[in-house]
């Protein structure tokens, strides 16, 4: 055999075996495919299919199409899937530890919340991998801002009003402040505004534009509240079960997207509120007396964090307070 035919071969014979073990991970997302989160986890796997050769392929499903984002984390730990993405707050009701983003007033710009994710995360990656799953990466969501149908200046004009929540905090805050919640995913809420099951929510900028909620709301308020994360993760046993080549694609890709990820996130505030008002929203910061009366509700909600959270929550956010 003339040596020719013999490196051909052997191409042939790696082309088979990289075929033969193609991996595909399905990755459920639960927000819109235009969000920033989306688009950042679409640009993950594509760096991963890429830099594998396709030998690890990743095919993201965004607007909760293949799990509604209450089912993905659940998908995953049960290998039903083995990669998702979802809010990490929403799980507050297991640990209160998943909370750590969502205590009232504690980060709510991008730095002070950088500095308090980085005292978190030792304590989240430790949970995380108790319950079988695997950090990827996580990306910050713009800061929390209160939306409602009607002018709202003070607590007292809440009372009875339909609330949107998203995760224990977003409930709680609805509670202390007279409002009726309910838990609505986000890709449910332009119908729930619509058909008016809901009439106000805590959300970002992202998440009203995304929604298109100006067709049922008209104000907007820079609350700042807080800034709750996504986190991207993978089924601990089907990490386990990759080589170290591939691991080592997937942490790159997943440091590139966790970088790219909260860049858009600083840059989609600015932009979402501005799509908010050329809709015909009002934007603007809270009466000074909603403000005030937010910050003794957020005190209430702080003290209950720390009492749920024990010794973690305190070591975290002790960590935060002296840096
Ligand atoms: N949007 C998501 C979570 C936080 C945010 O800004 C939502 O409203 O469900």
């Amino acid at each position: 055999m003339s040596k020719a035919i013999l490196v051909s071969a052997t191409a042939v014979a790696t082309l088979w075996s990289a075929a033969a073990f193609a991996e595909k991970w399905d990755m459920p997302m639960a927000y819109a495919a235009s969000n920033f989160h989306s688009e950042t986890g679409a640009e993950f796997a594509q760096c991963v299919t890429d830099g594998t050769d396709g030998a690890l392929e990743i095919a993201v499903h965004p607007s909760g199409s293949l799990f509604s984002g209450d089912q993905i984390k659940r998908a995953v730990q049960t290998g039903q899937t083995q990669i998702g993405e979802r809010l990490l707050s929403a799980h507050q009701n297991e640990d209160a530890l998943f909370g750590v983003d969502s205590i009232p007033f504690l980060a709510t710009s991008f730095e002070q919340h950088d500095k308090l994710w980085e005292a978190a995360k030792p304590a989240m990656e430790e949970l995380l991998e108790s319950q079988g799953l695997t950090l990827l990466y996580s990306v910050p969501w713009p800061p929390q801002g209160l939306y409602f149908a009607k002018p709202v200046n003070s607590v007292a004009d809440m009372e009875g009003v339909k609330f949107r929540s998203y995760n224990n905090a977003t409930a709680r805050l609805a509670e202390l402040t007279g409002m009726l919640p309910v838990q609505i995913e986000a890709a449910e809420i332009s119908q729930a505004f619509a058909t008016g099951v809901a009439e106000s929510m805590v959300s970002s900028g992202a998440t009203g534009y995304d929604r298109k909620v100006w067709e049922s709301l008209t104000n907007f308020y820079e609350v700042d509240a807080w800034i709750p994360r996504n986190y991207i993760f993978v089924n601990t046993s089907v990490w386990d079960g990759e080589s170290d080549e591939i691991k080592s694609v997937v942490t790159d890709c997943a440091a590139k997207a966790e970088e790219a990820g909260t860049k858009r996130a600083v840059d989609y505030t600015d932009f979402t509120l501005g799509e908010l008002k050329k809709n015909g929203m009002s934007v603007e910061p809270p009466s000074e007396q909603l403000a005030t009366e937010l910050r003794e509700i957020g005190d209430t909600m702080t003290a209950e964090w720390l009492d749920a959270a024990g010794d973690t929550g305190k070591t975290i956010v002790d960590t935060y307070n002296a840096n």
